[in-house]
């Protein structure tokens, strides 16, 4: 793929609940990872970009956060930061896990898809008020018989917000093709808008600090993941070809502290070697993790922390 093969280009905004699937669908659609991913709701903080090339067309993603009822400061700066992504874009795809609304169909949906069900339709009112047209993905059809999903459907289609349904799994891939067809007929025609051979549009710096916090939440359980935050603080080169990168594990108390570090320093040991082995397999470099924990109470109201994220502080 040359810049010259490039006729159309355009950005593609994926929104939806938290836990739906949206930064699986970007890594998928991509190639490669760009967004960190979880089992856990309200992973992605901030909109991250990730290029996918589908015939002649430049397609440039945006990964949102999950969109939901929010409080805090921090996950309503998310929260905002994922209808911005949205706004400009030349087309939306709003993902929805559709096992949640089977498993409402059936008459059997956990807490957790009951809020994830609630999510949905309030991002669905929020499209009937801007009246745009949007994709709808149904994801997670791997979990499911296919004949499950038609009475979904039809109450989605029923909703008016939607020009076209797509059933999809991105996580083994089944439908995504049909899907990127379309976003890239969607694309305007003009030149590509980043080099054919970038795939993401995020400081190595701030892609390293996702992977460590990815394990972090991985590793820590109940709101103890929501509460920290990560950041790179330096990056050298050596001359023997390897990285030194020291990262701050930040977070809100002395005892979540505690936490972090496990016993004898256990937890943050093993997330450190997760961090380290994917980064060195990403960058195909050896790389020394140094990570530190450090207590700040108030990381969360501070304004330069939203700012180095992209993040709207005063919403
Ligand atoms: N079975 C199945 N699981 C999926 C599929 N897509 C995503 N998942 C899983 O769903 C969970 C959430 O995936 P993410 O990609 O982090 O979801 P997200 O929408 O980006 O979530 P937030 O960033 O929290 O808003 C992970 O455990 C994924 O492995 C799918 O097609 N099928
Ligand atoms: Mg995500």
């Amino acid at each position: 793929m040359t810049e010259q093969d490039i006729k159309h280009a355009g950005f593609a905004a994926i929104i939806g609940a938290p836990n739906a699937g949206k930064s699986t669908l970007t890594n998928r659609l991509v190639g490669t990872k760009v967004a960190i991913v979880t089992h856990k709701v309200q992973t992605t903080r901030f909109p991250v970009r990730g290029v996918a090339h589908h015939g002649s067309a430049q397609i440039v993603l945006i990964d949102t956060p999950g969109i939901f009822r929010a409080k805090r400061r921090l996950d309503r700066a998310m929260v905002q930061a994922a209808w911005n992504g949205a706004d400009d874009a030349d087309a939306i795809v709003h993902l929805i896990d559709a096992a949640s609304w089977v498993a409402e169909k059936t008459g059997k949906p956990t807490p957790a898809q009951i809020k994830s069900l609630e999510d949905d339709r309030r991002v669905i009112e929020q499209l009937q008020e801007t009246g745009r047209k949007v994709f709808l993905a149904l994801n997670k059809i791997d979990l499911f018989p296919h004949e499950q999903t038609l009475p979904i459907m039809s109450e989605l289609s029923e909703t008016g917000v939607y020009e076209e349904i797509f059933m999809i799994s991105a996580e083994n891939g089944d439908g995504v093709e049909r899907l990127v067809d379309a976003l890239a007929a969607r694309m305007p025609a003009g030149p590509p808008l980043y080099p054919p051979e970038q795939t993401a549009d995020l400081p190595m710096r701030l892609l390293a600090a996702e992977i460590t916090r990815e394990k972090l939440m991985l590793r820590l359980h109940q709101e103890l993941p929501y509460q920290l935050t990560v950041e790179t603080e330096s990056w050298d080169e050596r001359k023997d070809g390897s990285a030194r990168v020291q990262q701050v594990v930040i977070v809100g108390r002395e005892g979540h502290k505690a936490m972090v570090l496990g016993k004898g320093g256990s937890v943050i040991k093993s997330v450190g070697e997760a961090a380290r082995k994917e980064l060195s397999e990403m960058l195909d470099q050896k790389i020394h993790l140094f990570l530190f924990v450090k207590v700040d109470e108030r990381w969360q109201e501070k304004r330069e922390r939203y700012d180095g994220l992209g993040l709207e502080f005063d919403v």
